[in-house]
């Protein structure tokens, strides 16, 4: 009965130590070059992936006939589905949550947004008005794009629209640039031309507030966000994050053109060209993450040619891979984040001790 007793707590002991282990940031993260897999490697040009459960989406250019489609794969069952409708050749820039994508879509003169709902398999119209609605993002119920009145041009208001009340409303016309809005939660965030550089700035959904999350004289444009956590991308010098609910920021230092800042959880991946690009092959575009809790950059991929524009969901990483047929012929691969073996020895070891220590 002691023994049991003794049994017990030395477990508790131990989970208790593994925790607290995960706690201080020991939980260090890897990817493993050769758990690499390919998730579309057709033909032409798939590019602009976006990621949500076993639900992957991405921008495709099959073939020679110059149209561009949406399409999306099942990671578990690997069912590929064409979601843009036969009327469609000029669709981008996806993004998906819960089995709901949305893109913009050229088919009627001027970008509109679309979605597919691949619950009930069908595509419809989800906004439709004058002008550009332009590079979508979805969470929940919202969703939110760039506006401009006609190409080309940078866009210069960010909108949102309500899925249940079917209404659309302005989240920022500001004066100057919007660039690419993110949304998790009520917080939708963009980077913004309006100081005369790329600052980055959001908007609190319930709180009906603009945020001013990141501004000063470096180049701030690619931001994402993802619960309280906002990452966005500091000129050449690195990532920055900013805690919205405690208002700390950290810069992570990292060299390069760093740019389609993705997160989920602690996790950020972006795209990184580091030297400047030139004819050596090391200065191409490669995929880097970054760990904010245990405060650690890893490589996810760093093959030949060009990747970029990552997305994550949990510990899925998918990006656009050119190294077959180079940045026009490129092909869709994903590869997994797990915790760094030498990590997962440390904890076992550690376990180790307190059982004998008790025996
Ligand atoms: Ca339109
Ligand atoms: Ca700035
Ligand atoms: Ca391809």
């Amino acid at each position: 009965m002691e023994r049991e007793g003794r049994n017990l707590i030395s477990t508790a002991v131990v989970m208790f130590w593994m925790v607290n282990l995960c706690n201080a940031g020991l939980d260090l993260t890897y990817v493993d070059p050769t758990t690499e897999f390919a998730i579309a490697a057709n033909s032409g040009r798939q590019s602009e992936p976006a990621i949500w459960g076993d639900w992957v989406a991405w921008c495709e250019r099959r073939g020679t006939d110059g149209g561009y489609d949406i399409y999306a794969e099942n990671l578990s069952t690997n069912e590929e589905i064409k979601l843009t409708g036969p009327s469609s050749s000029a669709a981008s820039y996806p993004d998906i949550y819960d089995g709901l994508v949305v893109w913009n879509d050229w088919r009627n003169g001027d970008s509109d947004i679309y979605q597919y709902d691949l619950r009930t398999r069908t595509e419809s119209i989800l906004y439709s008005g004058p002008g550009e609605q332009v590079w979508p993002a979805i969470y929940g119920d919202t969703v939110v794009w760039a506006y401009r009145d006609s190409m080309p041009g940078v866009p210069e208001e960010v909108w949102g629209y309500s899925i249940s009340e079917d209404e659309a409303f302005l989240i920022s016309d500001s004066e100057g640039y919007k660039w690419y809005p993110d949304i998790s939660g009520d917080i939708v965030v963009w980077g913004d031309f309006r100081n005369g550089n790329w600052d980055i700035y959001g908007y609190d959904l319930s709180a009906h507030t603009e945020l001013e999350i990141a501004s000063g004289p470096e180049y701030q444009r690619s931001a994402a966000v993802h619960g309280d956590r906002v990452a966005y991308e500091h000129g050449n010098q690195g990532i920055g994050i900013y805690d919205l609910d405690s208002g700390t920021r950290m810069i992570h230092e990292s060299q390069g053109a760093n740019d389609n800042i993705a997160i989920y959880g602690e996790i950020i991946v972006w795209g990184s060209m580091r030297g400047g690009r030139g004819p050596d092959t090391d200065r191409t575009y490669n995929i880097y993450g970054y760990n904010a809790v245990g405060d650690e950059e890893f490589p996810i991929c760093v093959s030949p040619g060009d990747q970029g524009g990552p997305a994550i969901y949990e510990n899925i990483v998918v990006w656009s891979d050119g190294r077959l047929g180079g940045w026009w012929e490129a092909d869709i691969y994903g590869n997994t984040v797990v915790p760094e073996p030498a990590s997962i020895l440390l904890v076992s070891f550690g376990g180790l001790v307190l059982l004998r220590k008790r025996s």
